[in-house]
């Protein structure tokens, strides 16, 4: 079985999300998805979600693609992940391209092209 991980927010969960986790998912047969706390998105990534982690957490595991949610609570989790989950692909939009090379000593580290037009940020101007 080859298991695929990632991670995010995933605030607002919109179609850009949904095309991650259905490419990460082709890229094996089980998903973990590494669910950024509401501490560590306003502590380290200076981000106020709008749903809670709980929700957050809810809408992703109804998402057909996700096998598993776990909590993100820091930045340095994921080496201990990747080896304790037996991850064999780690996975992230290339936005943040290069900033995860280092996991390549244990898996297979692949950066996706983010969806174009589409982001929280945006959909929470639009609504202003
Ligand atoms: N994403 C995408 N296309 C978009 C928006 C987001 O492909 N239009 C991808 C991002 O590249 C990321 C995932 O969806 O792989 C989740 O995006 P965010 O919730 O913004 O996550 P981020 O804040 O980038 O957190 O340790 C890693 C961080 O937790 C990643």
């Amino acid at each position: 079985m080859r298991r695929v991980i990632t991670y995010g927010t995933f605030d607002l969960l919109h179609y850009g999300h949904i095309n991650i986790l259905r490419r990460a998912k082709q890229k094996g047969d089980y998903l973990i998805v590494g669910l950024s706390t509401d501490e560590f998105n306003w502590e380290s990534k200076g981000k106020k979600c709008f749903f809670d982690y709980e929700k957050r957490k809810h809408l992703l595991e109804a998402v057909r693609y996700v096998d598993l949610v776990i909590p993100e609570e820091n930045w340095d989790q994921k080496t201990a992940d990747v080896q304790l989950y037996k991850v064999d692909t780690f996975v992230i939009g290339d936005d943040w391209k290069g900033k995860f090379d280092y996991l390549k000593d244990y898996c297979e580290v692949v950066y996706f092209l983010r969806t174009p037009e589409i982001s929280t940020t945006e959909i929470k101007e639009k609504l202003k």
